[in-house]
């Protein structure tokens, strides 16, 4: 094993003793993210905190800034130990003016923006303190993981979560989008566990979902008339109607999804990559529309994003009657929202083409939550795949949340967050920025935003001119 690794697995030990070590004496606080990694992270330590008859309180955050820590901090109780998931090394300086007997541990894989050594009650376990590339080696859920292993060895059967959360942040990016560096070691415990799967098969967005509409969302030009993927599917002999009306891709055999991938393929229409995927199945499961890991993300995600949370945890914890129930009215509002918001952005003309980004002003339209998504989408379409979109919502009466999402098919190494980082040090803003090197946020004061959105667009212009 590596040095790094290494030193990294002694740090959550040591974490997950400490906390044990204290356990019920103190009043245990766990504050995550409302993503699906942050909602994996906070599943995975509720878990195990039961597991061990640990009591706690858990609260989920759309995001952390400094005066809302001030206002956790002033509300705990002396002693208290707290802890953060997938959030928090962006504003580390916030925790030092805490009461010093609160223990704090932050659990995170964001970039950071101090020392990885802090004062004694503050401890900060990031992996890119070890080196280790926190983007796409471990996600929040992955050092969740680290820790909840440590508190009791029986917790490698919560390995799927840690999973899930790490394709929920795209961390996918090894060959054939398979997890790589330290997520692998967690879907090796997976597969010891016989929790998941891990070949390379053909992908379909939603196996679940009929035929037609999962090669609707493979974005192919050729395919923007529904009629043109009948044609393309009689010539290729493969029925997309069955007894019970449109075939669900889960009813296709092994045979015709090859047959129907190698066609796309010699035609051109898909790059290889894009449907030979590792696939990882979640083997216990018992609900066949999240079996799919990747899926399982998606709809944590729309939980979070619709301001429901608490029914993603349920689903984590392992709920599977009333979690379920409310799940399907959130994912029918979310693609509503979605899609509400994608016509809007592309009938009305909404999508402004700048020199080196595209720019969608959703202040009127598009809520805060959603814009992230919709942005992401977008910029997956072949048209918009040139360069960067850079997307903003409302948030309040003052401020406004943007994202920038890479573009799909320029050679542009540009990483987003250190870019929006840049932009923000130069206009001598007042504000962090949150994500990774394809897809990047921050909230302005709304007065910012145009000069913002010009002078991006200017470091892009001038970022192609000098190559890096
Ligand atoms: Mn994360």
């Amino acid at each position: 094993m590596k040095e790094e690794i290494k030193e990294f697995l002694i740090a959550c030990k040591e974490a997950a003793e400490e906390i044990r070590k204290r356990e019920i004496k103190f009043p245990l606080y766990i504050f995550s993210h409302f993503d699906p990694d942050g909602l994996t992270a906070a599943s995975i330590l509720a878990i195990a905190f039961k597991r061990e008859k640990i009591p706690f309180q858990l609260k989920i955050l759309k995001r952390l800034e400094i005066k809302q820590l001030n206002v956790i901090g002033a509300s705990l109780p002396k002693d208290a130990l707290v802890i953060f998931c997938d959030l928090g090394s962006g504003v580390i300086e916030a925790f030092k003016t805490w009461d010093p007997s609160i223990q704090i541990y932050i659990l995170d894989h964001h970039s950071l923006v101090s020392e990885c050594k802090l004062q004694e009650n503050i401890h900060l376990i990031n992996p890119h303190c070890y080196s280790i590339d926190g983007s796409n080696k471990v996600s929040g859920s992955g050092v969740s993981y680290f820790v909840a292993i440590h508190i009791n060895s029986s917790n490698t059967n919560l390995a799927h979560l840690a999973i899930i959360g790490a394709l929920g942040d795209r961390q996918d990016q090894g060959e054939n989008s398979s997890l790589i560096g330290l997520n692998q070691k967690i879907v090796k415990d997976a597969i010891d566990n016989r929790l998941c799967t891990d070949f390379v098969s053909v992908w379909f967005y939603d196996r679940t979902r009929d035929l037609i509409s999962c090669l609707k969302r493979l974005n192919i030009e050729e395919f923007n008339e529904e009629i043109a993927i009948h044609y393309f599917l009689n010539e290729i002999g493969i029925p997309f109607t069955g007894k019970t009306g449109r075939r669900i891709v889960l009813e296709l055999d092994e045979e015709e999804k090859k047959k129907l991938a190698s066609e796309l393929i010699v035609r051109n229409l898909v790059d290889p990559k894009v449907i030979y995927k590792h696939d990882y199945q979640l083997l216990k499961e018992q609900v066949v529309q999240i079996q799919d890991a990747r899926v399982f993300a998606n709809r944590l995600n729309a939980c979070g994003r619709m301001n429901r949370p608490d029914v993603g945890i349920a689903l984590c914890m392992g709920d599977r009657n009333q979690a379920l129930t409310e799940l399907k009215p959130i994912l029918k509002a979310y693609s509503k929202q979605i899609g509400e918001g994608i016509k809007w952005v592309l009938s009305d003309n909404n999508l402004e083409e700048l020199a080196a980004l595209y720019f969608i002003d959703g202040r009127s339209k598009i809520e805060e939550n959603i814009i992230g998504p919709i942005t992401s989408i977008l910029s997956s379409m072949e048209e918009y795949s040139a360069k960067p979109i850079l997307s903003c919502a409302k948030i309040d009466e003052t401020r406004v949340k943007i994202s920038i999402r890479k573009a799909h098919s320029s050679d542009n190494e540009t990483e987003l967050d250190k870019l929006l980082q840049r932009g923000i040090k130069k206009l001598n803003l007042d504000t962090e920025v949150g994500g990774h090197s394809s897809a990047a946020g921050a909230i302005l004061i709304e007065k910012e935003l145009s000069s913002f959105k010009n002078h991006l667009n200017n470091m892009l212009l001038e970022s192609q001119e000098t190559g890096n």
